[in-house]
């Protein structure tokens, strides 16, 4: 079986629950992560321990706080206390950690229909055009500069999707979009200010899945997580978030691909 879990954000307790309650087999069955692997969370290291440890069953996109852990790792990011991460950093297997996340994409197809992102998918952009812009992304994590890339990632503009422009912007649009969008605003800007679900949100702020994305095939589904406030919904059955807030006192979810059932669990 396959399932993808939403942010485990260093919620390993959390995480062994969910494993035993869907029986998870690690000799047959694959976790799929959203990303957003550790922070905030009782037990980053513990986390990651497991995780590693399962090897080619599992496997990930990163989030914004996986790449947040790299900056941290490499100097370029101060350790912040509420990220809970001081056992993970004084781990003497931390530069085996980061050397294997930084292995893993920002968006990937899981099946021949769904792909997995973060964030989720700007607008304009097709299944194909995101893959291919997230192997841009992974050449320079995967590369000996990928802290050089890290260091000049941190900016929120642009905030427009410029095709063209192949620079270091082009790439931190691409970061931006696939591990931190939530909102746009009419002329697909993104929009970085505002969390909260879209109910309590100004109708300004158009969430990024309600946008007609003319490249997106009828039987094409995105999966993602991220943002906790939606706690599951997006009414579009082929945008599937993901995140319900575990580490903030709500569920983790996982989607079972074969049954397309979903498990919950609260601690
Ligand atoms: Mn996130």
């Amino acid at each position: 079986m396959n399932y993808v879990v939403g942010d485990i954000q260093g919620c390993y307790q959390g995480l062994k629950k969910l494993l035993k309650t869907i029986k998870f087999n690690s000799s047959k069955d694959t976790l799929w992560a959203v990303g957003d692997l550790v922070a905030r969370g009782d037990d980053s290291l513990s986390t990651l321990q497991l995780l590693y440890d399962l090897e080619d069953n599992f496997k990930t996109v990163l989030g914004n706080h996986d790449l947040h852990l790299l900056s941290i790792i490499n100097g370029i990011k101060p350790a912040k206390p509420q990220d809970k991460l001081e056992s993970l950093l004084a781990s003497s297997d931390i530069e085996r950690y980061a050397n294997w996340l930084r292995q893993f994409p920002l968006a990937t197809m899981i099946d021949q229909h769904s792909l997995l992102a973060h964030a989720g998918l700007f607008p304009e952009w097709s299944f194909k055009k995101a893959i291919r812009l997230s192997a841009e992304i992974e050449s320079e994590l995967q590369s000996d500069h990928y802290a050089g890339f890290l260091a000049k990632m941190y900016q929120d503009t642009p905030d427009t999707w410029n095709n063209t422009k192949k620079s270091q912007l082009r790439l931190t649009f691409v970061v931006n979009a696939l591990t931190r969008m939530r909102y746009l605003n009419t002329y697909n800007q993104l929009d970085f200010k505002e969390k909260n679900s879209p109910l309590q949100t100004a109708s300004k702020f158009i969430p990024w899945y309600e946008i007609n994305n003319t490249h997106q095939l009828p039987d094409q589904r995105i999966i993602f997580g991220h943002w906790a406030s939606l706690n599951g919904r997006t009414n579009h059955p082929n945008k599937i978030a993901l995140d319900t807030g575990y580490v903030w006192g709500g569920h983790l979810t996982c989607l079972c691909l074969e049954t397309k059932k979903l498990i919950k669990i609260k601690e």
